[in-house]
């Protein structure tokens, strides 16, 4: 009798949420922040898996003062909203695994923009072998500009199909594929073209590796 009873209340649920007993229908904002957590049979971690570790704690970056520059040697500075970059350039996506030193690590499907369109818009001078990316709580770090370009390295505004969150990078973040997590930088305002191979960045002037690779022990040149 009393399972009878709650195969009932289980009907009831499933009529509801199939037929919409709910006084609010979903719009296109609560479809929109569903997050993905399948992608062609690969299973994602959660945007909620990562750990925050950010030097300044989470930031909120304001889009009504925000502008994306590409600046350093150029032969055309950019200076670019949220909207003019996502409108601008095509957009790509792939799985990717972020791993922090730390040793954990999150499988996401990120989508965003080829960060070799942007130099490419910019227009990189012949000296510029390396871009520094620089960051709303001033974190920055650096990638040769010849990984970027054959690596088709994406500069992330959703990850497993949501708007990037506040605390995981919003607006944009570098997709550093196949390098430690330091290298991801979030939350990025400008992309430094540059001459200086042998810049060092936040963690790297700790003495993490320059180059960051995965397959390489984090710690040295
Ligand atoms: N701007 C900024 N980007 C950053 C960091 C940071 O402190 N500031 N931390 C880096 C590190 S160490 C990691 S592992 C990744 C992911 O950090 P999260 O888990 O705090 O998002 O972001 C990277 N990008
Ligand atoms: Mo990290």
């Amino acid at each position: 009798m009393g399972n009878q009873l709650f195969r009932w209340a289980g009907l009831i649920v499933f009529v509801c949420l199939a037929g919409g007993c709910a006084s609010t229908s979903p719009d296109i904002a609560t479809l929109e922040s569903v997050e993905v957590r399948q992608y062609q049979g690969e299973k994602l971690s959660s945007v909620a898996d990562f750990r925050e570790n950010s030097i300044q704690g989470p930031q909120n970056v304001p889009l009504d003062s925000y502008s994306l520059k590409v600046s350093g040697l150029v032969d055309t500075p950019l200076s670019l909203t949220y909207d003019q970059v996502i409108a601008s350039y095509a957009h790509y996506s792939k799985v990717i695994t972020l791993h922090c030193v730390e040793g954990w690590d999150v499988t996401i499907l990120w989508e965003g923009v080829l960060l070799g369109d942007l130099l490419k818009a910019a227009g990189a001078q012949g000296n510029a072998v390396i871009v520094i990316f620089h960051a709303y709580d001033g974190y920055t770090s650096s990638l040769p500009i010849q990984y970027l370009k054959d690596k088709n390295i994406l500069l992330a505004y959703k990850m497993n199909g949501v708007t990037i969150p506040p605390e995981r990078g919003f607006p944009f973040v570098v997709v550093a594929e196949a390098k430690w997590g330091y290298k991801w930088v979030k939350w990025v305002t400008e992309i430094e073209l540059s001459n200086d191979p042998t810049y060092k960045g936040y963690w790297e002037a700790y003495g993490y590796s320059s180059t960051g690779d995965l397959d390489q022990p984090f710690l040295g040149p």
